[in-house]
Parts: structure tokens; sequence; C-alpha cells
């Protein structure tokens, strides 16, 4: 019995150490660092909008995705007569707006005897209000397409939707009404929000038309997922994912400038990162900070932390941050030699076993293991940067070496001197992401870089992007191939390609010869206002020499 007692003392006494020992962080540090992300919470700023006008929703073979959206009214022509008539309508706030909807109903003949339902569909694009939701094939919620019902008692009622939609069209469908009485719509408005509330700097005089409209979309895009996060897309995941922010915050350095958001998404990454150091891929700001845990590992989105926090120190100078991250960077490249063989090539088998997620793009069949040594190379110089910065190159000493391994190994395994082209896996596949991330880690030298990126670019069966995200990286891989013209072009009819198709913000996915591709095998529960895709912002901005003449 007193030996029972001694053991549970002793159990007691050393809980709290037990505990510490498995968090590579200490509690005080992750509350400093959470501290420091609700300090750097930014207010929101809010803007009362109304609809400009009605729409008809046409369906039209050259329209993208197969439906377009036709003027057909003003807002008060449906305000001036009564709703019973107009179920269906759709109508059109002229922007891509993220925040709360509004109206109000009145009776305009008799007293209601009976309640009034409501659906109504809010869409980013037409088609989204054209397909019909149920039966609902997708692979995500389908609680996250945005049709909502609601019942209203009493009249008159004003009514706001509870839920933060993002959309441009609102369609509202009559569910529900009694023949003893008659009523109108009127006074519909959104209160709109979003943390950005300055304008960037005007382009130059000479940019051309479609770039000055791209990059116009773009900074639509950014400032609908400035939220108090970097969210991925306002309407679906609404959250705070490593990749995203990392493209979002250097977009955001050419533009609105608003580093106070970059600060506190790094440090609510940091302050919710997994117990054994490395970081969780994305998090959530409700019901309290937390991050998506039980997600599996995505692996490169741990290392673009590591680029992430470089680029907020060249932009803003900010060492002190920087420092009291710096430990967090270090620990997420202790990965990197976990799936090596022994020449230095990385085995995604190896990863997949762990269960670990390799992502690089939404585009099936894609063999990640060429892109992933690129992408493990490219963090590995970032970081490098970051400690050079920061006088603590001597705790990474070991990086050069490995760094020039694996670009050996790459070379050796990966590079195909007879086409110039980099392949990846036991297949030897083709890709674009492969191409480029071989280039961003500076595996190929300017003269190989350039035959990779020519002869890729005509090539008939290469694994082509599925995403903006993607294709970010090809463009980052054109221009430091030297290949600016191309560069351009490609920003031209890819991101001009969704502007020529009527996007008011840019899309998560984006496959010019498929305008239904879809991650989750519907294509209305993509997001159209996705954070990732706001990227020209930062090519245009950053380099005027290509793209502003
Ligand atoms: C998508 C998200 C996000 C991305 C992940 C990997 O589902 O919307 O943008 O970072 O996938």
């Amino acid at each position: 019995m007193k030996d029972l007692k001694i053991i549970a003392l002793v159990c007691c006494l050393m809980f709290p150490f037990l505990l510490k020992a498995q968090d590579f962080y200490s509690v005080e540090q992750r509350k400093s660092w959470l501290g420091k992300a609700e300090m750097n919470k930014p207010q929101l700023v809010e803007q009362e909008k109304k609809p400009i006008g009605l729409v008809k929703l046409v369906a039209d073979q050259n329209a993208f995705q197969g439906w377009k959206a036709v003027p057909s009214g003003t807002v008060e022509s449906l305000y001036g007569q009564s709703f019973k008539k107009q179920s269906g309508v759709v109508v059109d706030f002229g922007e891509h707006l993220t925040g709360y909807y509004t109206f109000t109903i009145r009776a305009s003949r008799n007293f209601p005897d009976a309640p009034l339902r409501f659906k109504l569909t809010f869409g980013e694009v037409p088609a989204e209000l054209a397909t019909p939701f149920d039966p609902y094939p997708g692979g995500l919620s389908r609680a996250w397409l945005q049709d909502e019902t609601v019942t209203v008692i009493d009249l008159p009622a004003t009514v706001t939707i509870p839920r933060r939609v993002a959309f441009r069209y609102l369609k509202m469908e009559l569910l529900g009404s009694s023949n003893g009485f008659d009523f109108k719509i009127t006074d519909m408005k959104f209160k709109a929000q979003s943390s950005v509330s300055n304008a960037p700097a005007a382009l130059a005089a000479a940019t051309s038309p479609l770039i000055a409209k791209i990059d116009a979309v773009g900074l639509s895009t950014l400032k609908e997922c400035m939220q108090t996060v970097y969210e991925d897309g306002p309407k679906r995941d609404r959250r705070l994912w490593i990749g995203d922010l990392y493209l979002e915050s250097i977009a955001n350095t050419y533009s609105f400038k608003n580093h106070q958001l970059t600060k506190r998404c790094l440090y609510i990454l940091a302050g919710l990162a997994q117990k054994d150091g490395f970081l969780h891929a994305s998090t959530f700001e409700t019901p309290d900070l937390h991050a998506q845990e039980g997600q599996a590992f995505l692996f490169e989105y741990s290392l673009l932390y590591n680029a992430a926090l470089k680029e907020y120190l060249l932009a803003t100078g900010d060492k002190e941050t920087a420092l009291d991250l710096w430990p967090v960077a270090k620990k997420q490249l202790e990965n990197i030699s976990r799936h090596l063989d022994a020449k230095g090539l990385f085995n995604p088998g190896g990863a997949g076993q762990q269960g670990w997620w390799l992502f690089v793009d939404w585009r099936d069949g894609l063999d990640k293991q060429a892109s992933l040594q690129g992408i493990m190379i490219f963090a590995m110089k970032e970081t490098l940067a970051l400690a050079r910065q920061l006088g603590k190159e001597n705790e990474v000493a070991e990086l050069p070496a490995l760094i020039s391994k694996m670009t050996k190994a790459a070379r050796t395994s990966l590079y195909d001197k007879n086409t110039g082209l980099f392949t990846s896996g036991p297949d030897k596949q083709i890709s674009l992401a492969s191409q480029s991330w071989m280039v961003l880690g500076e595996v190929a030298n300017k003269a190989e870089a350039q035959r990779a990126m020519k002869a890729i670019a005509v090539h008939k069966t290469a694994v082509r992007p599925g995403t903006p995200y993607l294709t970010h990286y090809y463009v980052a891989a054109l221009i430091k191939s030297g290949m600016a013209k191309e560069a351009k072009d490609l920003m031209e009819t890819y991101w001009g390609g969704m502007v020529n198709k009527g996007a008011d913000t840019f899309w998560e996915a984006y496959d010019p010869n498929n305008d239904k591709l879809s991650p989750y095998n519907f294509f209305p529960i993509n997001s159209y206002c996705h954070a990732w895709s706001c990227t020209p912002v930062y090519f245009i901005r950053k380099y005027p020499e290509i793209f502003q003449k």
C-alpha cells in the first residue's frame, strides 16, 4: 500500500514533466505565440452593398460551364410586384462579396394567415445556380453549397441569413405561401466584409488592358480571402492553409501590404503545431483557434511555411518575429531526410506508408516524386536564406551538403539528357509540375531550365496543371528560366482565359479545356474565389518590366 502511494506521488510530480517532454514546444511558448496572433487580429471593414439588377440564366455552349447571366430587369421592378409571380428570380450584386444578406418582406394584400418559406441560393458563378445540387455526387460536405431555407412567420419581417456567404448572384425561390394574402420583397442589402481597407498602387500607364483586368480580378480575389486570417476561399474551406497563406502573403506584399495579417497567420500556425513540432496544414478560428487535427500530414506545406516566413522577413524587416518563429522553421527541415534513399532521392512510397499527404496539384494521376524533390531543395534554400538574415547559419550547417546531395541525385536519376526533360516516378512520367519544381529548386541550370520549359510547352502527353496553384509555380519557373515572354503569354492565356470567361474572382481549379473540372467530383462545390489563384497580383507588380509594358 505504502509503495503504491509513493508510485502515485511520483507519477503526480512527474506528470507535468512527462507532458512537457511530449510537446516539442513549451506551453508558455505556444501561449505567447497565440497571444501575438490575437494581438495582430485585424478589424474587419464592413460596407453596405445593394444589388445592381436582375439577371436571367441562359444556357450557352460558349459560356463558362455552359451558362451565362444576362441582364433582365431592375431591382425596382422586383420590389414593385408581388413576389409570388417572381419565384426563381436571380439578383445580381455586380461583384463578388463576402458577408451577410438581409431582405425585408411586407404584406401587400390582406394580413398574413400562414408562414412563408423561401429558398435562397447564393452563387459565385452562373452555372452554380443553374445546376441541381441533388442528388449530390460531390466528395465534400453537401452543406458547403450555399442554399438556405428561410421560414417567415410574421410580416413585416427583416431577415438576415445567419450564415456568412460568398457570392455575386442570388436566386430567390418561394417554397410555400398562402392564397389568403400577398406580399412584396424590398430592401435587399448585403454587409460585405474584408480586412482590406487600402487601395494598392496604380499600375504603369503602359499596362495592357488585359493585364490590368487580370490584376483587378486578382486583387478582388485576394481582398475577399483576406478576412481575420488568409482564408483559402470565403465560400469553401474558409480556413487558413499554409500553401494558400504563402501565395496570398506574397501577393499582399506587392499590393495591400497588410503585413500584420501575415504575422498573425504565421503565429497561429506555430502556436497550433503538432506536438512533435511539425505543422498542421490548416487551422480554424472558431469557436476558438484550433488546428485541423486528424488530417494527414501535408509534408510540402510544412516546408512552405519556411518560405512564407522568409518572405515576411524580407518584406518587413521584422527580425523579432522571424527569430521568435525560427525554431519552428528549423524543426520543419527534420522531415526532409526521412524518406531519401542513400543517394538522396525522395521515395514517395515511404512517405505514403507513413500516411503523409503529398499534394503538388489537384490533378489525378500526377506522379509527385520529382516535384517533392524540387520542393524540398527549394525549401532548404529558402530556409538557408532566412538563416543568413537571422545570423543562424550555424544552426543549419548541414543544409548545403544535403542540398548538393539531393541536387546530384535528381540530376542523375530524374533528368533525361536526351529529351532535356525531368521525369518522375517508376514510369518516368513527364509533367509540368516536375519541370517547374526542378527549375525552382535550381536542379537545372539556366540553359537546361530553358530547354526543359520549351520542351514541356509543346509536349503532347505531359500531365498539365489542374489549378492556378500549380500554374503559379509554372509562371515562377518560366521567369526564373529567363523566359519572360512565355511567362506573360501564360498569364494572358490562363488567368486571362478566366477573365474572358467572365471571372470576377479567380477560381480554385481551372483547366482551359475542361470548365467542369472538379477535385471533388461536382463543379458547383469548387471555390470560385480562391486564394491561391490571386498571384498574378504578385507577378504583375513584382516584375513591372515583364508585365506592365
Ligand atoms: C483545397 C483547399 C486549399 C488547399 C488544399 C490542399 O481543398 O481549398 O486551398 O490548400 O486543398
